[in-house]
């Protein structure tokens, strides 16, 4: 009876603490059954640890003080004492067993993918995440086969570079959010394009390497419609702090909606991108085999041809088309109108005849990801992709 009422208050303390605790300390609210479940096991873990923390070291203080030589205290002697034994065995025996049960439960839980209802590929590249909604089978299947978008920091450079003050979701935001529907499985297949990264969103529980040339796949059901923040969890390079992940949870309606209009969307932008860029396979998006492929077999991890892993040049759809001249005019003029460090200078036409001749997409991926002494982007991992474009696109005009 005794030790009843101490579990009940040792709960009742726990739950207390776990709620009044500053929020920044504690795990994230879960949001999904699994992020529960690891909330929970984290709460009981503690528990447990405290309960032994305090067993132990009150043991250990009151030995001390009631026994200390100096009030006279004789040691008792006694050797092999079989039920001190065998209670020093049996108990952390069973301690260790009431923790593993429900942790292995939750882990096989986590890892069970099947039957998912919507498929969404996520791939993270130096430094931001591609999605890919795949064809697969389940509820969904067929609301946003096909939906593909790169997912870029959106946090300005006023911030990152203290002339600003920094927003509450400051690396934290992103110019096209992942979009899921809540009470839905979704499986999340990860990959990179380069290194290693890893896609975590606290809130669900979910934390899942992204490893070049290889799927591996995790899966999450939202509860409740929100907006729910992640980052990259696995260092990934200097702008690893720079490509954060941002879900966005919505009713099925809007769901449906928000897959009709991004289809309806992604087509005539895809055309309008790519024109300047004059290669010839950019209208259609040939995803269709890998996709069908990776929905297939993700139970294992799958090696992935390399082709496949690289078919990264598509266009981010959908955005507007960015003002090359004025990024230009605010960043990368800084060397390229001064020649500075060997950089081209606009305008001079020798200097980019032999550097035109690589191709508008090669100089494409030159100026995003760096090459020699030009830094990825010009050094501002807060420009998108297509503003770099834009901007390389106005700097070879000037400069033909
Ligand atoms: C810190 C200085 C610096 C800034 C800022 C900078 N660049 Fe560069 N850029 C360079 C240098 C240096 C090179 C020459 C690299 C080489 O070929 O060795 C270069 C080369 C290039 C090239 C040619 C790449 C090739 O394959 O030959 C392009 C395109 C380019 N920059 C675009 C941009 C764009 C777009 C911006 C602005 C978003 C920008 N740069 C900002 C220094 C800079
Ligand atoms: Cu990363």
């Amino acid at each position: 009876m005794k030790r009843q009422a101490f579990g009940a208050a040792m709960s009742a303390l726990l739950a207390g603490a776990a709620t009044s605790v500053r929020a920044d300390l504690n795990l994230q609210t879960p949001q999904t059954p699994i992020a529960a479940q690891i909330y929970d096991l984290h709460l009981l873990i503690m528990g447990v640890c405290v309960v032994i923390f305090i067993g132990v070291f009150g043991m250990m203080f009151y030995s001390i003080l009631k026994h200390r030589k100096s009030v006279g205290h004789k040691a008792a002697h006694f050797h092999e004492n079989t039920t001190v034994e065998v209670i020093w065995t049996v108990v952390p025996f069973l301690i260790l067993m009431g923790m593993a049960y429900p942790a292995t439960k939750t882990v096989i839980a986590m890892k069970d993918t099947s039957n998912p209802d919507l498929t969404i590929k996520a791939t993270g590249y130096q430094w931001k995440w591609g999605y890919e909604y795949v064809k697969g089978e389940g509820d969904l299947a067929g609301v946003s086969d096909g939906i593909q978008f790169y997912s870029n920091l959106k946090t300005s450079l006023d911030e990152i570079q203290n002339q600003a003050p920094k927003g509450e979701n400051y690396l934290l935001d992103v110019d096209e959010p992942l979009v899921v529907p809540v009470g839905k499985k979704v499986r999340i297949l990860t990959t990179a394009n380069d290194v290693i990264h890893a896609f975590w969103v606290p809130a669900f529980g979910v934390k899942q390497d992204a490893i070049p040339g290889f799927i591996r796949d995790t899966w999450f059901k939202v509860d409740q419609p929100g907006t729910y923040r992640g980052q990259c969890a696995e260092l990934c390079g200097k702008e690893h702090g720079f490509m954060p992940i941002v879900v966005i949870a919505m009713e099925q309606a809007e769901f449906k909606a928000w897959a009709d209009k991004r289809k309806v969307a992604a087509a005539p932008a895809q055309t309008a991108t790519d024109a300047p860029v004059g290669s010839g396979d950019a209208a259609a998006m040939p995803t269709e085999a890998p996709a069908a492929e990776a929905a297939a077999a993700p139970e294992a991890p799958m090696q992935v041809a390399a082709a496949e892993t690289k078919k990264a040049d598509k266009p981010a759809a959908g955005g507007a088309k960015a003002d090359g001249a004025k990024v230009y005019n605010g960043i990368c003029v800084a060397c390229h109108a001064a020649g500075v460090a060997g950089a081209p200078k606009v305008g001079d036409k020798a200097a980019w005849k032999a550097r035109i001749a690589q191709g508008q997409a090669t100089l494409h991926e030159h100026a995003i990801k760096g090459i020699r002494a030009m830094p990825a982007k010009g050094g501002n991992p807060a420009l998108s992709d297509d503003e770099v474009k834009a901007a390389v696109d106005y700097m070879v005009a000037q400069s033909k």
